[in-house]
């Protein structure tokens, strides 16, 4: 029926990555050194308050595609402490619009969202590159440990007015270990400050995070915890990623980045970490303690007026190096890093379940737009019409196979298309789901999938019981469909679209 399912044991060779792409993808100095260069990074050097400013200017910044702010003379916090805003937000410049983001996996400033998942795919059937252990690094510059702990010395910002407190992690993430010591887990997820010395954030069951301190809470054990941030690009991307459980994501970032990342043993716990990484945090998740967190503004783009109980992270080391740069993401409306991390991070992932699955699918993208909310599957449109199922049957099949993936939970929308569109331009996406979808006929529902609970528009019961809500939209051309697209790239010869090309600026209009 399908092509035979790529199998994940066929394990090929780490790509090449030129040497200055995988220096920016493995160490967040080199990283803002880079984009500095490159005017994608802006120093501000102004005073600039962490309460609130930092916030309003970030969040400017996403909203208007404007290089990310590097603020170097904050309010508060220990002078010499920097926040980076915007690490992974769209650029403004059309040739170098993902260029951020492709500055964290190994790429140049010009690659195209294609080429980026393209990346992120291959380096999961790499063989996995294992991180290098050193004995010391950058992060070891200034060590702060028991009475001499005080989270206050960074400039900790809040980040809306609508938040339930000041958040140090936001583009930041856990480090943990099953007790057997067999899974070391890397995870993106927001930490809230609660006092000098402990912090407060989720860590769903469904997320590896939660899984992994299941573990640990079923011994009755606290559980050895550090958090990173300022860390490797391609780690915070990796952290970001939905890689399977059971899978090390320290073994992915070395396939993705070309080189294995350096780490170091903590000071108080038998964790590593990255060792250029700007500022780490140690300690320990106590069992079963849990303290009020949030509310914050979210990657939906809305803030809900209640926070949550959620477990507490207490820190008794902090290793940072001079001059630390604290980077902040200030989740909301798109594009912010949920949408350009996160959820290419999903596309990745959910591209690769599929194909594995043997469907004819072409590309898989979490349109930004959409606040990882839905994801756009494009499939191949030559030899639908011989499949030897319908087409709702078919889309049917590509949600119920994202859906029962980790990947595939965290996105409640599924959209199917065909390949004339291409699906990393909201435009045609949009173009294809009015023109081609059928109200009556083109929608499964499925009200009782396990789903990420954080939705807007789940029922209170479903948001309880993290089911429902989700969905697959077909907007396959229907099948006999006699319309041919109009347009410059479908309605002219080819010789005639390229002598009009050349001679665009003969016409008169400024060149292309
Ligand atoms: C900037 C950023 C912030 C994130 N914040 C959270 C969060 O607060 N909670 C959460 O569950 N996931 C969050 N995520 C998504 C997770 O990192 C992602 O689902 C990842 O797959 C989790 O790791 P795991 O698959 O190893 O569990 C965030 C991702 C990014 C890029
Ligand atoms: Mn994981």
């Amino acid at each position: 029926m399908f092509a035979p399912a790529r199998t994940a044991s066929a394990r090929t060779e780490p790509a090449h990555v030129e040497p200055a792409h995988a220096e920016s993808a493995l160490d967040f100095r080199a990283f803002v050194a880079r984009l500095l260069a490159d005017g994608d990074v802006i120093t501000v050097d102004r005073p600039v308050d962490p309460h609130l400013e930092v916030g309003a200017v970030t969040r400017r910044v996403y909203e208007t595609a404007a290089p990310a702010p590097l603020f170097t003379s904050l309010t508060s916090g220990a002078p010499g402490c920097r926040i980076l805003g915007a690490p992974a937000g769209l650029s403004g410049d059309p040739s170098g619009r993902y260029g951020r983001l492709a500055a964290h996996v190994g790429l140049g400033r010009d690659a195209g969202a294609r080429e980026i998942v393209e990346r992120l795919v291959s380096a999961m059937h790499a063989e996995p590159v294992p991180p290098r252990v050193v004995a010391t690094g950058p992060c070891k510059q200034n060590v702060l440990t028991g009475a001499r702990v005080d989270l206050e010395r960074f400039p900790v910002p809040l980040l809306h007015q609508e938040d339930g407190g000041r958040y140090f992690g936001t583009y930041g993430f856990h480090v943990v270990r099953t007790p057997d010591g067999g899974w070391t887990s890397w995870s993106a997820a927001r930490t809230m400050l609660r006092d000098a010395t402990s912090l407060v954030g989720p860590a769903m069951p469904q997320q590896h995070l939660g899984m992994v301190r299941e573990q640990w809470l079923r011994r009755g054990e606290r559980m050895p915890w550090a958090m990173v941030l300022g860390a490797p690009p391609a780690a915070l991307a990796a952290a970001g990623m939905p890689l399977p459980a059971g899978v090390s994501e320290d073994g992915y970032v070395g396939a993705l980045a070309g080189a294995p990342v350096e780490v170091v043993r903590a000071e108080t716990n038998d964790l590593l970490v990255p060792a250029n990484s700007e500022i780490v945090l140690e300690g320990w998740v106590e069992a079963e303690e849990l303290a009020p967190e949030g509310p914050m503004g979210e990657y939906h783009g809305y803030a809900f007026p209640e926070g949550r109980l959620q477990p507490v992270f207490h820190v008794e080391a902090v290793t940072f190096r001079d001059e630390p740069i604290l980077p902040v993401c200030a989740a909301g409306l798109p594009p912010e890093e949920n949408h350009t991390v996160w959820g290419t991070m999903i596309s990745a992932a959910a591209l690769d379940v599929l194909r594995r699955a043997g469907l004819p699918v072409d590309f898989a993208w979490c349109s930004y737009e959409a606040a990882t909310c839905w994801i756009v599957v494009s499939v191949e449109r030559a030899g639908r019409g011989e499949l030897a199922m319908s087409d709702d049957e078919l889309t049917g099949m590509i949600a119920e196979t994202l859906f029962a993936s980790h990947a595939g939970w965290l996105v409640p929308k599924v959209i199917v298309v065909d390949d004339d569109v291409d699906i990393t331009d909201v435009s045609q996406v949009v173009w294809a789901l009015a023109t081609r979808h059928h109200p009556q006929t083109g929608t499964r529902l499925y009200p009782d999938v396990p789903g990420i609970p954080m939705v807007p528009y789940l029922t209170a019961a479903e948001a309880e019981a993290a089911r429902g809500g989700k969905s697959v939209t077909n907007c396959l051309l229907p099948r006999g469909f006699r319309g041919r697209t109009a347009s410059f790239a479908a309605s002219f010869p080819a010789e005639l679209r390229q002598r009009v090309l050349n001679d665009w600026a003969a016409y008169g209009f400024p060149a292309a």
